[in-house]
């Protein structure tokens, strides 16, 4: 539903963005749907770019007029996960959850407080964020593809470089080829494995997969995509999986098509109290890792400007994966596109 509500003026170390694009992801429909939690009522939106218009006391890290991407776990840099080089994991920032940082709204309706998407809420024309959620390019690329690399670039490519760390001429099956799951084809095409399945249940994904660099496709529609998998890599499975839709089904699948020492990662996250169950002899016998990842590892302020740089230089396909946009009004069809299943990333344009 799009209505006015009210936004307060940026508090110490928060800005005031106006919003430039915001991507559609899967995520805000898992809240949309009531499979994740989240505090109601909330403006969603998590992958954002936009230009910074305000800054609120002691801001350092950014000014009026930068070009900026927001970052989904805004890190405090002084907590333990942060100390230890896991930003995306911020403690404060899961503390405090869809409040900022200090625990308020600045978001209200009717004397009533309206939560913020990871400290986001980017389905609006202006947002007040965290400034260390907010990371400077001043690159001049545009708000579609700045969004981006706010959450399916660095989801997804991260899964494949910090997470997994896919190695060169290894095999990577890719369960679920959205808008993140293209963005792990793309990862493992940069790290150079010799072999990329991707496995969709439409054909259509798994055609424009092809386009990101795919070197096979899996129908999981037409039969066991496990057996399909262990076709393609000579009977052994790929050395490196990942479940990129979020659901129990696709956690096993994505397990039992991993072959002896390789990686099952899970970006995925399952509706509330699934459970997926696996061979407890074969997790040992075949030394198989599952593991899971959350923003692809990546530590925000660094690796976004990276992604930016690898976008540039021509080694990230954005371009093909931004098809679609849409005004704020529109957001309801954005979404229901998805659910058609749509190929590729749609954009809300401000
Ligand atoms: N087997 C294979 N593919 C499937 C199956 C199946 N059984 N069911 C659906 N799919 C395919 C769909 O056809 C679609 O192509 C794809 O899975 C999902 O793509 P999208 O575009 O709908 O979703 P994304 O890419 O925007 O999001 C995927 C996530 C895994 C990120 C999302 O669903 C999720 O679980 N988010 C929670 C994790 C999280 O919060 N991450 C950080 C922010 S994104
Ligand atoms: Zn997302």
């Amino acid at each position: 539903m799009v209505e006015d509500v009210d936004l307060d003026e940026p508090k110490a170390g928060e800005v005031l963005v106006k919003i430039g694009a915001a991507g559609v992801c899967r995520s805000d429909r898992h809240f949309m749907h009531g499979d994740a939690n989240i505090a109601l009522p909330a403006v969603l939106g998590h992958e954002g770019a936009g230009t910074v218009e305000k800054v609120g006391p002691g801001v350092t890290l950014t000014k009026p007029g930068d070009q900026v991407i927001l970052s989904f776990v805004p890190a405090c840099g002084r907590c333990k996960s942060c100390l230890e080089g896991n930003s995306n994991l911020c403690d404060l920032h899961m503390a405090t959850g869809p409040f900022m940082l200090d625990g308020t709204t600045r978001l209200h309706k009717g004397g009533k407080d309206i939560h913020h998407m990871g400290k986001v809420a980017c389905f609006a024309e202006y947002a007040v964020v965290p400034e260390t959620g907010c990371i400077p390019t001043n690159s001049g690329i545009s708000m579609d593809k700045a969004a981006m690399i706010g959450c399916c670039v660095p989801t997804g490519v991260g899964a494949t470089m910090f997470s997994a760390k896919v190695q060169p001429g290894s095999t990577v099956a890719v369960v679920g080829c959205g808008g993140v799951g293209l963005n792990v084809i793309m990862g493992a095409k940069l790290l150079n494995a010799s072999q990329i399945i991707a496995v969709d249940i439409r054909e259509s994904q798994l055609e424009f997969a092809m386009k990101f660099g795919a070197t096979h496709s899996v129908n999981a529609a037409d039969r066991d995509p496990v057996a399909q998998v262990k076709e393609l890599t000579g009977g052994r499975g790929a050395d490196y999986t990942f479940e990129v839709f979020g659901s129990a089904e696709t956690v096993k699948a994505s397990y039992d098509m991993c072959a002896k020492s390789g990686t099952v990662t899970v970006v995925g996250i399952a509706p509330m109290g699934a459970e997926a169950s696996i061979n407890a002899v074969d997790l040992v016998r075949n030394e198989k890792t599952l593991r899971g990842t959350y923003y692809g590892s990546a530590r925000g302020r660094t690796d976004m400007p990276t992604m930016v740089d690898l976008y540039l230089s021509g080694r990230l396909n954005l371009d093909d994966l931004v098809v679609r946009h849409y005004s704020l009004d529109q957001i309801n069809e954005a979404y229901g596109d998805m659910d058609e299943g749509e190929v590729g990333r749609g954009a809300i344009m401000f």
